[in-house]
């Protein structure tokens, strides 16, 4: 028996259809598979063609090779430019805001081409990650400095694994896989688990010394609870945590021997890295708060590239770790 999945172009046309939405943001939606497409192309051949940034690799031709994250961000500039939707573009390679069609255009575009970069010479899975907000078509245009809250979806494509998950505001969090066509199919649903048993902590714990005693003391009070996992790129430990339940968390270095190397702002970028997760955690039942236990979607950026400390995941560790934060 032939089966039948449904694509995710079709789940989102119906989508568009039911709440009366344009086309406008399919037209996005199709620019965005076309980079992640080809980047699950260039990153499945990466060690082959030399791509993947290995000290001394050459192509078979002895050419110089381009890096997997430019070979990403290029691809990004190219489709979202081509699809005449987007305004600007904030990416994590380029320190200018890029302007695209800065008339005509309807959305606002922060991305990250290739997140997890100490995977990349592994060839082991690293996200490309994606936010979406809306131009201001009520009133005068104030610009791409949004909150993650006034996104209208995000997403991430886990590459080479290939599976994508997009939350799309007010309309759930949703899983798709790539099929032998290259088409992303068949939707799941996803939903924190409210059971524990599965639950996971993620954080980098040679790190553990340098946060805050406070969160030390959480994690020492709480870690035997739970799986510990951490693959070292947030996609691919996000993903796990929107399966499996649990917390994610990369806190505010603060305790560090060589006081140079302290993070108090956090590592992560707001814009395309935790505020993307953070919509994903919320559409999924979840929740993320930054050091001081403020919502991430709540956070104003003042700057395009703008590090937050994070924390994400299921809610009652999230509220948890939140009372912690703001010393209740
Ligand atoms: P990376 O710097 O390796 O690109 O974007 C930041 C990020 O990856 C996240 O994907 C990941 O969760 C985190 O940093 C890993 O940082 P550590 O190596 O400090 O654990």
């Amino acid at each position: 028996m032939l089966q039948f999945e449904q694509t995710f172009m079709d789940f989102l046309l119906e989508h568009q259809e039911r709440y009366n939405r344009t086309y406008h943001f399919l037209i996005l939606m199709n620019s965005i598979l076309n980079v992640a497409k080809r980047i699950q192309h260039y990153y499945l051949t990466g060690a082959l063609r030399g791509n993947l940034g290995l000290a001394g690799s050459v192509n078979v031709q002895g050419e110089d090779v381009m890096k997997m994250d430019e070979i990403a961000n290029d691809l990004v500039k190219h489709y979202l430019k081509r699809s005449g939707r987007v305004i600007q573009a904030v990416g994590e390679e380029e320190e200018e805001i890029i302007p695209m069609n800065v008339e005509g255009g309807r959305y606002f575009v922060y991305y990250d081409p290739m997140d997890g970069s100490s995977n990349v010479v592994h060839n082991l899975p690293i996200g490309f990650l994606f936010g979406v907000a809306k131009r201001n078509l009520e009133g005068p245009e104030d610009m791409h400095l949004r909150a993650g809250r006034e996104y209208i979806a995000s997403g991430m494509f886990v590459i080479p694994t290939g599976t994508f998950t997009i939350a799309l505001r007010e309309a759930g969090c949703w899983r798709f896989h790539i099929d032998e066509t290259f088409n992303y199919v068949k939707p799941t649903r996803m939903v924190l688990p409210e059971n524990k048993k599965s639950w996971e902590l993620s954080f980098n714990s040679a790190n553990r010394s340098t946060f805050a005693e406070k969160i030390q003391k959480w994690i020492v009070e709480n870690e035997q609870k739970y799986a510990f996992r951490y693959m070292g790129a947030l996609a691919g430990d996000f993903h796990r945590i929107l399966l499996n339940g649990g917390l994610f968390m990369y806190p505010a270095i603060v305790n560090h021997p060589d006081p140079k190397k302290n993070r108090p702002q956090g590592k992560l970028r707001l814009m395309y890295e935790a505020a993307v997760v953070a919509f994903m955690c919320r559409e999924a039942g979840g929740g993320a708060v930054d050091e001081t236990g403020t919502p991430i979607l709540d956070i104003v950026p003042q700057k395009p590239h703008q590090r937050t400390a994070l924390y994400l995941g299921s809610k009652p560790l999230v509220e948890d770790i939140s009372l912690v934060l703001k010393g209740q």
